[in-house]
C-alpha cells in the first residue's frame, strides 16, 4: 500500500492525479464491508495498490466519475478502466493479477461458489437492518432473527460440503467475500445465533486465523465508535480513530 494518508476525501479536494503505472487504486471507506472484500483480495494475492479513502456523507464532485451513483468499493487501473461493484472488482483483481487465484480454475467450482455467493446474498442487506434498527433503541428487532436464519444458511453449506471453508479446506474467495459480515458479529446483538452451528463456529475461527484476514481485522469498538457519529450524520465517521 502507498504511504497516502487514509484520511477520508471530501467536496472541494482535489482529484486524485492518473494512477502510476504497476500500480492500481480502491476508492474506498475504512469502515465499509463491501470495500473490506476488496481489500482482502488486494492483500491476499499481494497487489501493489493505494487507497483514496472518500468521506461518504460529504462526497467529492469528481468522485461521480468514478462511480455513477456515487458508491465505493471503486478500482482505478493506469490505463484508466474504472471497475465498481465489490464482488466484481475481487473477480477482475483474481482474473488480472498473477499470484495465487482466490476463485477455483475449475468452472464447476467457480460456479458452486458463485452458487453459495447468491445462497447467502440477503446478509449484507440484514445485518444493515439490524444495526439501524439497535441504533434506534429497537433491541428486541425481528430483524435479528432473520439474519440469524441467514448465518445458519452457512452451516448448511459447510455441512453438504464437509469442508473447513466454504469453498473447500482452504480459504477462497467465497470466504472472503463472506468474511466482512462475520467481523461484525458482536454489533448485531445475537449471542446465542452460534450456538447450533458447530461448522460455522469453527469457520470463525479460522477465518479469524487466517493472515490476511487478521491483518485486516478492525475491532468492535471501533466500529462502535464509528456508527455512532455515523447515525448522527457527522462527516467525520469516516475518519474516527485517525
Ligand atoms: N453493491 C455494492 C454496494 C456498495 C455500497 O453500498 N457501498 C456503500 C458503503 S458500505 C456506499 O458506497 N455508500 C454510499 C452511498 O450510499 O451514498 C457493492 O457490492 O459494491
Amino acid at each position: 500500500m502507498s504511504g497516502e494518508s487514509p484520511r477520508s476525501l471530501g467536496k472541494g479536494s482535489p482529484q486524485p492525479g492518473p494512477v502510476p503505472l504497476g500500480v492500481i487504486r480502491l476508492y474506498s471507506m475504512r469502515f465499509c464491508p463491501f470495500a473490506q472484500r476488496t481489500r482482502l483480495v488486494l492483500k491476499a494475492k499481494g497487489i501493489k495498490h493505494e487507497v483514496v479513502n472518500i468521506n461518504l456523507k460529504n462526497k467529492p464532485e469528481w468522485f461521480f466519475k468514478k462511480h455513477p451513483l456515487g458508491l465505493i468499493p471503486v478500482l482505478e487501473n493506469s490505463k484508466g478502466q474504472l471497475i465498481h461493484d465489490s464482488s466484481i472488482t475481487c473477480e477482475y483483481l483474481d482474473e488480472a493479477y498473477p499470484g495465487k487465484k482466490l476463485f477455483p480454475e475449475d468452472p464447476y467450482e467457480k460456479a458452486l461458489q458463485k452458487m453459495n455467493f447468491e445462497f447467502l446474498s440477503k446478509i449484507p442487506s440484514l445485518a444493515k437492518d439490524v444495526i439501524i434498527a439497535i441504533q434506534n433503541n429497537e433491541h428486541g428487532t425481528p430483524k435479528k432473527e432473520e439474519l440469524c436464519n441467514e448465518f445458519n444458511k452457512l452451516e448448511e453449506v459447510l455441512n453438504r460440503q464437509k469442508t473447513t471453508f466454504l469453498g473447500g479446506n482452504s480459504v477462497s474467495m467465497i470466504d472472503y467475500l463472506i468474511w466482512p459480515w462475520f467481523e461484525r458479529l458482536e454489533l448485531y446483538e445475537i449471542p446465542n445465533c452460534l450456538d447450533k452451528t458447530p461448522a460455522l463456529k469453527l469457520w470463525v475461527v479460522a477465518m479469524k486465523n487466517d493472515p490476511i484476514v487478521a491483518a485486516l481485522l478492525t475491532d468492535v469498538k471501533t466500529f462502535k465508535g464509528f456508527y455512532d457519529l455515523y447515525f448522527q450524520n457527522n462527516p467525520d465517521a469516516f475518519d474516527y480513530g485517525l
